[in-house]
This record gives C-alpha cells, structure tokens and sequence, in this order.
C-alpha cells in the first residue's frame, strides 16, 4: 500500500488498538485491496469513510454473573460491538470461547459490515460474545449463563436495531436460551435472534446454511474456472456446524471429505468421512472428533490441529477458527497439490497463508464471501418473520443458493474492474466496501 492518507489512518489504527493483533490484521487487508478504490474516490476520502469504518459506531462491554452446579457464582465478561448501521440495523452472532476478548469481536464485527454487504440483504455490521466456555458445562449451567447474559443484552438489541446470531460455541440450544430470556424480559415475540428453534421462528435450511452456502461459492469459483467438486478429495478443519454442512454438501456435489478435526485433533478416513457417525459423536452427544476413530474402522486420529493441513487435498476448506493456516501450512498444501481453499471459518489464513495461496495461484475463496450464506439465510428468517410465514426448505435453500452466486459474481467483477482478476478477496472487499461507503456517503457525518 502507498496511498500516504491510507497509510495515516491505518497508522492511527494500529495507535488506538494496541494489543488487538487480529483487527489490524483485517483492517491492513481491507485497505490493501481497496486503494484503487480510494484512489479513485476522492469524495470518500472528503466524507471521512475510512476514519469511520474503522471506528465502531458504539461497544458494550458488560459483566455476565452466573450461578454453576456448586452453587458457587461465576463471573465472565460480555460483548456487543455495533459496528456499522449505514446499510440498516446491525447483524452479527454471539461467539461463545475462552479465546474471546475485545479484539476477536471487534475483527468479527468489521468482517461482518462487508460480509452483510455482498448478500445483498439490508444488514449492517455487528458482534458479539463472551468468553464463557460451554464446553463441559451442564445443560444448566449454559441456561444460566445465557440468561444472564441475556438480561443486560436485551436493551441493546431489536428485531429493528440488532440481530444476534450463533457461532463458535452458539447453537440452537444456546440460542434457543437466550431467545426465552428475551422474552420473558420484553413480553413479546419479536424476530431479536435467529437460528431460533423451527416451533418459535426459525428458518428451515439456517443449520445448514452457512457449509451449504461455502459449497455453493466454492461450486461458481470452480466452475468458473473450469472445475468442480466431482471427484476432488477435500480437507475440511472443525467439526461444528459449518463443517457439518460443508461435509454434506460437498459429499452431495460429488467430492470425497477425508479428514475433519476439533480443537485437539483430526481424523483422517481415505474411504470418505461417514458423516452421519460425526453429526450422532458432536450434534448428539456433544463429544469428541476423537471417537469417530474407535466406531470407524480404518480411519486414524491423530492429536493436533495443525496436522491437518498436511493430508494430500485438491480442495481446502477451513471450517474452524481463525488463523488456523499459517504461512507454512499453506506451503505445504500448495505442494501437496492442492489447488484452491475456501473459507468457512471466519479469518482462518493467516496474510502468509493468503500471500502463498496468491503467488501460486489458488482458487481463494475469502471469508467474508465463502460463509455469508449463514448470515444472508439469518436475513431471510428475519424476512419469514416479518412476513409471519416460514417458507419450506427447498424454497430458503433455493433463495441461498441463488444469494451465493451472486456474490461470487459480485466479487469476480469487482475484481475485474479494478484490474485484479481472480483476486477474489480483492474483489471481495472491493464490492462490499462499495456499498456501505456509498450509504455511509449518503447519510452525512454520522
Ligand atoms: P461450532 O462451535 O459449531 O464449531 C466450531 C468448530 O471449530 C469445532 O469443531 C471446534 O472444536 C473448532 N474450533 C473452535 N475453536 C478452535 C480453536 N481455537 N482451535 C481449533 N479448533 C477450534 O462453530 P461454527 O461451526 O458455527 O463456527 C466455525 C467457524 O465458522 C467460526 O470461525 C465462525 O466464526 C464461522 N462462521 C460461522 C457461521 C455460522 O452460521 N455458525 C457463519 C459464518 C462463519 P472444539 O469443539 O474442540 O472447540
Ligand atoms: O460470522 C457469521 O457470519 C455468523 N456467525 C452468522 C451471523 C448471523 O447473524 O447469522
């Protein structure tokens, strides 16, 4: 980057966010694909854009007291980051992981205001979590905490201000809590959340959405690029709910899944995951990756996340956490053969890994794009709910993987008309970046 005001807000950037390696990190990568846009736009720069995407509109953060099986009292410490209101209320899930602190909410919140840019749909940018463990916690305890939590949460959200969701850590039960609580708070039903329960308001097809929606992107950038899924053996990290879905969409479009993983470790099955075996160990029974290797014959556990990114691959699909590929994982899937990655996870590749993916020219899906198919189906329950109708499966998922294409398309123009062609992350954050500017533009300094 050599725009000198781009170099001077980032500078401030890195000044006011000390200690939060990960939000420069994804700030540094947005501006460093957007400067022919700046330098294009003079008006921008005059309307303060950058100074003020990159400040969120407003944080909370918040104590979340909770009473454990002990009856001792637990203190964690809650977030909400509304980060961008230009194009509508604020949208964005609820991480539930010890690793959550102020940073890691505020590298999702910003993520998001791009990534609710390219579905379409009118959702601003938003965050939230905590750094509550649910892991080895009773069915109590989560309920307790996520009533806590609730309770100070309430007065800043709205089916009209804020929509949280799930992600690491928040699922259907958590969220199934937390909307409970907000009733009873506010006395009335509201669309407040969703991937709420299918009886009280959700979406069919929002389990899915996010993995189906990464394979339906991976599927375009294929295509587009003279390839598919059929045939191609694929390496998908985490075990949750977007690597699920990945897993059984990408098995539907014809690919074998060979390996799959969790915080401790991975499997590695050659016959193909038998992913009805991994949904009964973590949707069921909430335990772990490890136990699929004792109830499946010929395939191996091996401890470590890392070692996954070792295992031969055509295609990569990074489902768990951030900067979980790093620049010399990435080297060794290059050499390997593999020849594109999309991102489920939100920020998996480390600036090494993608700058290795670019100069060997891999297909590079980018988050923002790759996993929005979670959030833009989070938009059509909020639609349903509005409507005060729920549309059938195939209708949603019909409507998302319409959604998907078009941000694919969205990201391979923009990055042709900026002269970038095949940077689909450049792509990615030129369209995004596009429309909020635009809207924030419109509505004057606020
Ligand atoms: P889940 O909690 O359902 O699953 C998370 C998976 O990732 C688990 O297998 C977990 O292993 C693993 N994981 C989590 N943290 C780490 C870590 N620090 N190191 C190694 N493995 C880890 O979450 P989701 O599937 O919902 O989320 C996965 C990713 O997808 C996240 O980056 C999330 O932000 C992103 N995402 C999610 C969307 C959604 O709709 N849910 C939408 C868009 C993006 P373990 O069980 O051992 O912790
Ligand atoms: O990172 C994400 O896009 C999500 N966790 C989903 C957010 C949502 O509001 O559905």
């Amino acid at each position: 980057m050599k725009n000198q005001y781009m170099l001077d807000v980032l500078e401030t950037v890195k000044k006011r966010n000390q200690g939060e390696p990960e939000f420069i990190q994804a700030v540094t990568e947005v501006f460093e694909t957007i400067e022919p846009v700046i330098e294009a736009r003079p008006d921008f720069v005059k309307a303060g854009i950058l100074e003020r995407i990159v400040e969120p509109e407003r944080q909370i953060i918040f104590r979340v007291p909770w009473v454990d099986d002990n009856g001792k009292v637990q203190v964690n410490r809650g977030y909400r980051v509304h980060f961008n209101s230009a194009i509508v209320q604020y949208k964005g899930g609820i991480r539930l992981h010890p690793s959550v602190y102020s940073g890691i909410i505020k590298v999702l919140g910003f993520e998001q205001i791009f990534k609710n840019s390219l579905t379409t749909l009118p959702m601003g940018g938003a965050k939230g979590g905590s750094d509550f463990d649910p892991k080895g916690k009773s069915d109590g305890e989560v309920m307790r905490f996520c009533q806590s939590f609730m309770t100070e949460l309430y007065r800043h959200i709205g089916a009209d201000c804020d929509v949280p969701a799930g992600d690491i850590g928040t699922g259907a039960r958590e969220i199934g809590y937390m909307f409970g609580q907000y009733k009873r708070l506010q006395n009335e039903f509201t669309g407040v959340l969703t991937g709420k329960g299918i009886p009280y308001g959700g979406s069919l097809a929002r389990t899915q959405a996010t993995g189906y929606g990464l394979c339906y992107f991976t599927d375009e950038m294929l295509k587009a690029n003279g390839k598919s899924f059929a045939g191609q053996t694929v390496v998908i990290s985490g075990s949750g709910n977007v690597a699920i879905y990945a897993c059984e969409k990408a098995t539907t479009l014809g690919a074998k899944v060979v390996a799959m993983s969790d915080s401790n470790g991975y499997i590695y099955d050659a016959d193909g995951i038998k992913l009805d075996v991994v949904k009964q160990i973590k949707e069921v029974e909430r335990g772990r990756i490890k136990e699929y290797a004792d109830r499946v014959p010929g395939s191996v556990y091996t401890e470590g996340c890392k070692g996954i990114w070792t295992i031969k691959c055509d295609i990569a699909l990074p489902c768990a956490t951030q900067n979980e590929i790093d620049g010399e994982s990435a080297e060794i899937l290059v050499k390997n053969g593999c020849y594109a990655v999309a991102e489920g996870a939100n920020m998996p590749s480390t600036p090494e890994a993608i700058n290795t993916y670019l100069a060997n020219g891999l297909l590079y899906g980018p988050a923002k794009a790759a996993n929005a198919g979670g959030v833009a189906t989070s938009g059509l329950e909020m639609s349903q709910n509005s409507q005060r109708l729920s549309w059938t499966f195939e209708e949603v998922d019909a409507k998302l993987h319409g959604i998907m294409k078009n941000i694919f398309a969205s990201c391979d123009n923009a990055a042709k008309t900026y002269g970038m062609e095949g940077n689909y992350m450049a792509g990615a954050n030129i369209a995004g970046f596009l429309k909020v500017a635009e809207a924030m533009k419109a509505q004057g300094c606020v």
